[in-house]
């Protein structure tokens, strides 16, 4: 075993951390050739009770990356960049919103966090991973990130997100979003 963190408290009292993996949890998020495990956690790594979208170096367990008030729905490289985008919602209370502020972000050691697009009262289209991979979870929606494809087939990657305009909980606006290096732009549906 290289590191472990274990999050049982020895007491045997209820459990103070929640940690959601996503199907992308593992790899080399930022391209500088060193495995991160990129989580949602809850209190953790710093105990504070908020969501922290965390990345942890994959060789020693130290935290590489820590953003409070995010969870994430979807580790994607989805402009062909190498460089993975977290799809994020910010989370304030203990779950996420149903709808909420959307922040498309990048990472890396060198640069630190670098936003690509915001969505207001947002939510990501999402999806399960096929069936026919040879990945498998136990935990609970770690199968589900967001719907990225060419919808269109023009070779460059969609997502889809909704929007709750008028803030009465129901979606009322859907937007696709073509993701290229020079940026996410509306593709106006
Ligand atoms: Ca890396
Ligand atoms: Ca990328
Ligand atoms: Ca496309
Ligand atoms: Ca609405």
């Amino acid at each position: 075993m290289l590191w472990r963190h274990s999050y049982a408290l020895v007491d045997g009292s209820e459990r103070d951390v929640i940690v959601v993996p996503n199907p992308h949890s593992v790899g080399d998020l930022d391209n500088d050739g060193t495995v991160e495990i990129t989580l949602s956690l809850f209190n953790r790594p710093v105990k504070d009770l908020k969501w922290h979208a965390t990345a942890y170096h994959g060789s020693d367990g130290t935290v590489a990356m820590d953003i409070p008030d995010r969870f994430i729905y979807g580790i994607q490289d989805a402009d062909g960049d190498s460089v993975k985008e977290l799809f994020t919602m910010e989370a304030l209370g203990t779950t996420p919103p149903l709808f909420g502020k959307l922040e498309v972000l990048n990472w890396s050691v060198a640069t630190g966090v670098r936003n690509r697009l915001t969505v207001d009262r947002g939510a990501y289209v999402r999806s399960t991973i096929g069936p026919d991979t040879s990945w498998n979870t136990i935990a609970a929606n770690g199968d589900v990130t967001i719907l990225l494809s060419d919808l269109d087939g023009d070779g460059i990657k969609e997502f889809l997100t909704v929007e709750d305009t008028d803030n009465e909980l129901r979606r009322d606006k859907l937007r696709c979003w073509k993701v290229s290096v020079a940026g996410i732009v509306d593709r106006q549906l």
